[in-house]
């Protein structure tokens, strides 16, 4: 069987991408693993009309019976909110998800894979997965960096998760040769807030103008993806500070209670919500809510050519 037989797509992805519109793809790891119910939940809806307003088409991608959606429905996407049972699957994961006809949500390498094979190309996200703060001891290098080497989609995201380190991430991306953009910004954003002090290589201002890099990479033969950092906006910024200090604080209680591999993102970011008293959460859904609307305006870019 060939994998493109196992997509299924819902009626709005499959007419959006017959009639060759600005299909946005949306991951499901933040739903499932990533924020609480019923936040989570309320915050996909948002997300893909979000994407409706700015004249494209959500796709939300998960896996459901070992069947890659491409668009899912309100029955499925309470299911992923709400299910203790759903997988977090990454690369690795997907071949042994679909042949043992399992539940999972996708991170942003799974997501981009699938969106791939869909024949999306654009994709929004809030933060990509990265080099964790102590790697050196950890190995914690997330697979999200490789997939941009394989797959050629444009992530537009917020920065690495500010729980991550953020430099070590940017020099990994530069090895592996990926093109990093920020918009309207010359730094890597850090996710809760707005500047890393980590420099970007380059940047744009202008939605066409990363419509028109990412066609000129395709027309290079370039198979691999581009990352978009957005600025969270201003008023949803988190005091850099307050939130580095709280994010040590949830580090030291992930070590202390030996959190490993995939669980880590989503512990950190379950005890982020708790120390900051749900701030964080607001912070987080303001900032994929501004990447949702950055990518889509991107999309409609390239597509009008
Ligand atoms: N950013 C968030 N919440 C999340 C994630 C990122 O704000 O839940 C997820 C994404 O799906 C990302 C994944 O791909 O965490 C990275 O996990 P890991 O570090 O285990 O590769
Ligand atoms: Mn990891």
């Amino acid at each position: 069987m060939k994998i493109s037989d196992r997509l299924i797509f819902n009626s709005e992805v499959k007419d959006g991408l017959a009639c060759k519109r600005p299909v946005v793809a949306l991951e499901s790891t933040i739903i499932s693993h990533g924020m609480p119910y019923p936040q989570n939940i309320e915050t996909a809806r948002m997300l893909e009309n979000t994407v409706r307003e700015n004249g494209g088409v959500p796709a939300t991608i998960a896996i459901l019976d070992g069947r890659i959606r491409i668009g899912i429905t309100e029955k499925e996407l309470e299911i992923l909110g709400t299910s203790k049972s759903i997988k977090k699957a990454s690369r690795r994961d997907l071949p042994s998800i679909i042949a043992l006809r399992q539940n999972a949500a996708t991170t942003v390498a799974a997501t981009m894979i699938c969106a791939n094979l869909a024949g999306i190309k654009f994709f929004a996200t809030g933060g990509i997965g990265g080099v964790h703060r102590g790697a050196s001891e950890s190995f914690d290098i997330s697979a999200d960096l490789l997939e941009f080497t394989r797959t050629p989609v444009m992530v537009v995201c917020a920065g690495a998760k500010a729980i991550l380190d953020i430099p070590h991430t940017m020099e990994y991306l530069e090895t592996l040769g990926v093109p990093v953009f920020g918009y309207q910004t010359d730094e890597m954003p850090a996710f809760y807030y707005r500047n890393s002090g980590v420099k970007v290589p380059q940047r744009f201002d202008d939605p066409t103008d990363a419509a028109e890099i990412f066609r000129r990479s395709i027309n290079l033969g370039y198979k691999s993806g581009i990352l978009v950092g957005n600025p969270v906006p201003k008023e949803f910024e988190m005091d850099k500070n307050a939130i580095e200090s709280k994010i040590d604080e949830a580090l030291e209680d992930a070590k202390k209670q030996g959190i490993q591999g995939q669980a880590v993102t989503p512990y950190l970011l379950q005890r982020l919500y708790e120390i900051t008293g749900g701030e964080s959460l607001k912070t987080n859904i303001e900032l994929v809510k501004n990447n949702a609307a950055l990518c889509t305006k991107i999309a409609v870019a390239f597509f009008k050519h």
